[in-house]
């Protein structure tokens, strides 16, 4: 049995190190060479990692050819960095991991995976059974589970609907509260709290405020957020991660993105 790579999940998890923030690439959206050069803008920008999925239109193949174009950029700058005294290696080995539709949209090529049950959906597939399909191909292949309950909350998109999720309403204070306590129970390591792609509204701040209080978890939130002031309100509220997939892939031009996120990172952190 071989020995799960914890690297990633330290990354993660570290609790000293938020608020952070990280990129949510759809390879359903993009060619996987426009994903590597998106993917190299945010991490010059100070994004810490890159999250591949979405919640359709997605297989092993695209997945796959995604993964592997945006692992051969970021070595790419990172090694051009290592030439170049003036520049840090280091700081271009941020983790890609799969944040996956089911078990049929993987890459071995991955770092790890957001290994999750959607806590508030209302069909088994969901709450078990694409893990349980899932898992021995991520065993074989080595990537590294990050144990996460993933919550959906209104509005919920696509997410919400194809994750037949019975949504938590702003209003649900005490109820994200158990949510939270129970994903902390199950041994997770992260909660996800999601509004879906594109929402309207991103996650209340008094449901991430409430999770924040109900567990020790590391807390992502995602869904709606397009600019670092409103990053900065989760953030405030108890977000350790804030992820953006819309404002990403917003921008066609490198540069431009880059100088976008920067600021975006910039105004969350201040
Ligand atoms: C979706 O939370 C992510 O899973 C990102 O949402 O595309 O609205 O940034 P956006």
């Amino acid at each position: 049995m071989s020995a799960v790579d914890s690297r990633a999940l330290e990354h993660v998890s570290d609790p000293n190190k938020g608020p952070r923030h990280a990129i949510l690439i759809d390879p359903a959206d993009q060619t996987p060479d426009v994903a590597g050069k998106r993917a190299v803008a945010a991490v010059a920008a100070g994004s810490q990692m890159i999250l591949v999925g979405g919640s359709s239109g997605t297989d092993m193949e695209n997945v796959n050819r995604t993964v592997v174009a945006i692992q051969e950029a970021l070595e790419l700058v990172a090694w051009a960095s290592s030439q170049d005294s003036g520049l840090d290696e280091k700081n271009w080995k941020v983790p890609v991991v799969l944040f996956p539709q089911g078990s049929t949209a993987l890459s071995p090529a991955a770092d790890a995976i957001t290994f999750m049950m959607l806590m508030n959906s209302k069909s088994s597939k969901f709450l078990i059974e694409e893990q349980v399909a899932g898992s021995l191909f991520i065993k074989k292949a080595g990537i590294s589970p990050l144990p996460m309950g993933y919550i959906i909350c209104a509005p919920g998109g696509k997410a919400g609907e194809v994750g037949m999720a019975d949504l938590i309403q702003p209003s649900e204070i005490e109820r994200i509260a158990a949510y939270a306590t129970t994903a902390e129970y199950y041994g997770f390591k992260i909660i996800y709290l999601e509004a879906g792609s594109g929402a309207k509204t991103p996650v209340s701040p008094d449901l991430i405020k409430s999770a924040r209080e109900s567990c020790n978890l590391t807390i992502v939130v995602g869904g709606g957020i397009r600019d670092g002031k409103t990053a900065k309100i989760a953030a405030d509220a108890g977000a350790d991660w804030i992820i953006t997939g819309n404002l990403t892939e917003s921008f066609d031009n490198a540069d431009e993105l880059q100088r976008a996120l920067a600021s975006f990172i910039d105004e969350m952190n201040n």
